[in-house]
C-alpha cells in the first residue's frame, strides 16, 4: 500500500517538474537550461553520478602486518613501491633502530634520534604472499660514513627498475635532520634485490637555488617511468617553519640516466599539495595519490605529460606514504593498469616525529583491472 501511495505521487508531481528546476534524476548530459555553479562544476569538472564510475576513485581498507610488528625503539616507515621478481614481493622502506626514541632535534645525540627518521638506513623485507613478512637482519643500504653527505640519516626510499638494474633514491641528512638543513637525493644501485647496494658518489638530485620553492630540501623522491624517460616526483620545502612555509608542494625531474643529471621540471611545482609522494603510470599518463595536506589534499591527480595535473577524484582516509605493488610502474607500456594494494605507514601513537611507525597493508580499487560492473 506504502509503495502504491508512493508510486501515486510520484506519479501526480511528474507533470510539474519545471525545467528550472534540476529534476530528481540526474541528467546524463550538462543541463541545456541555467544550472547554479554547483550543478556546471559536476559536469565539467565530476561525473555527475558520483565515484561509481570514477576508474580514479577508491576507499581503502587497513590491515596489520606480520612479521613488522610494532617493537619499541624499532620505526619502519616511508615505504617504497611493492615488486614482484620471481615470486617474491620486496619492500625497503626508512627503518630506524635507536637506544631511545625520538627526543626531539635539539637534544639529539650520536646516538639518541631527533626524530622518527634520524639515525636511519634503508631497510628491506620480502614476502610471499603480501601479508607475512621477513625483514633482513642487516639494513640493505647503510649510512654512508662521515663526512659524506647522509651520514646523519638516510630516509624516504623510492625504488627504480631500470635496464634490468635496481636504484634506491633516498634522502641524505647530514649534520642533521630538520630544521633548515640542506639535504639532497642520493642513489644507491644493485643488480639484483637482495643487493649488494652501492652508494653512488654524487647526489641524484639537489635542491634548487635560493629563494625558489625547494631550495632546502627534496623529499620522498619517487620515481616512474614514463615516454622513455625517469620522472623522478619530490616534496620540496624552501623554508622549515613561519609564514613562507610552502613545504607541501611537489615537483618532479626527468633524466635518462638513473644515476642523474636529472632536469627539473620548469614548471615546478607540479602538484601543489599533498606530502608523502605516491605516482604511478595510469593508461598513457602519471596518477598521483595526494594526501595529507595542502587545499587539493585527499584527491586523485593524472596528467597526461606528468606536469599538468587535474583533479580526478576526492578520496577518505588515504594511505600515508603510500607504496603500491604497481606491476607496470617502470615498464612504460603507456597502458598503466593502477593497482588494488600497497604498504603504507601507520603512527600509532597519532602522527609526529616523536614516536615508532609500522607499516601496514593498504587494499583498495585503483585497478583498471578490477571489475567496476559489479559495482554499479
Ligand atoms: C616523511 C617525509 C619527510 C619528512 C619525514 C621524513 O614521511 O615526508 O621525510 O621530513 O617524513
Amino acid at each position: 500500500m506504502r509503495r502504491l501511495i508512493l508510486l501515486l505521487a510520484l506519479l501526480l508531481e511528474l507533470p510539474s517538474f519545471s525545467r528550472a528546476e534540476f529534476p530528481a534524476l540526474v541528467p546524463q548530459e550538462k543541463p541545456d537550461y541555467p544550472v547554479s555553479a554547483a550543478v556546471a562544476r559536476l559536469y565539467d569538472q565530476w561525473n555527475p553520478h558520483e565515484d561509481r564510475g570514477n576508474e580514479l576513485y577508491s576507499n581503502f581498507k587497513y590491515t596489520p602486518l606480520k612479521g613488522l610488528e610494532l617493537t619499541p625503539n624499532i620505526s619502519r616507515r616511508d615505504p617504497t613501491k611493492v615488486l614482484l621478481i620471481d615470486g617474491v614481493y620486496h619492500v625497503w622502506y626508512t627503518g630506524r633502530r635507536s637506544q631511545s626514541a625520538p627526543v626531539g632535534v635539539q637534544d639529539a645525540t650520536d646516538v639518541k634520534p631527533g626524530t622518527d627518521w634520524d639515525l636511519a638506513d634503508i631497510w628491506h623485507a620480502s614476502s610471499k604472499d603480501g601479508w607475512n613478512w621477513v625483514e633482513d637482519k642487516e639494513p640493505a643500504v647503510r649510512r654512508p660514513p662521515k663526512p659524506e653527505q647522509g651520514f646523519r640519516s638516510i630516509c624516504t626510499p623510492g625504488i627504480l627498475v631500470w635496464k634490468g638494474k635496481y636504484y634506491l633514491y633516498f634522502q641524505a641528512y647530514s649534520p642533521m635532520v630538520g630544521g633548515q638543513v640542506w639535504c639532497p637525493v642520493r642513489v644507491a644501485s644493485a643488480d639484483t634485490p637482495d643487493g649488494p647496494w652501492r652508494h653512488h658518489p654524487d647526489p641524484a638530485l639537489v635542491p634548487s637555488p635560493p629563494g625558489s620553492w625547494g631550495s632546502i630540501k627534496i623529499n620522498d623522491p619517487c620515481p616512474v617511468v614514463h615516454h622513455g624517460r625517469i620522472l623522478i616526483y619530490y616534496k620540496g620545502a624552501p623554508i622549515e617553519r613561519g609564514p613562507e612555509y610552502v613545504l607541501r608542494m611537489q615537483g618532479v625531474a626527468f633524466s635518462d640516466n638513473p644515476l642523474g643529471p636529472f632536469e627539473a621540471s620548469k614548471l615546478n611545482p607540479v602538484i601543489n599539495s599533498g606530502h608523502e609522494t605516491c605516482v604511478f603510470p595510469f593508461k598513457d599518463g602519471v596518477a598521483a595519490l595526494v594526501a595529507l595536506d595542502g587545499p587539493e589534499k585527499n584527491t586523485i591527480q593524472w596528467s597526461p605529460d606528468g606536469e599538468n595535473f587535474r583533479v580526478m577524484s576526492m578520496i577518505q582516509i588515504p594511505p600515508i606514504a603510500p607504496g603500491p605493488y604497481c606491476p607496470d610502474a617502470f615498464s612504460d607500456s603507456g597502458d598503466g593498469r593502477g593497482f588494488t594494494w600497497g604498504l603504507c605507514h601507520i603512527n600509532p601513537d597519532g602522527g609526529g616525529a616523536a614516536n615508532e611507525s609500522i607499516l601496514a597493508r593498504f587494499d583498495c580499487d585503483l585497478s583498471l583491472d578490477v571489475n567496476r560492473e559489479s559495482f554499479k
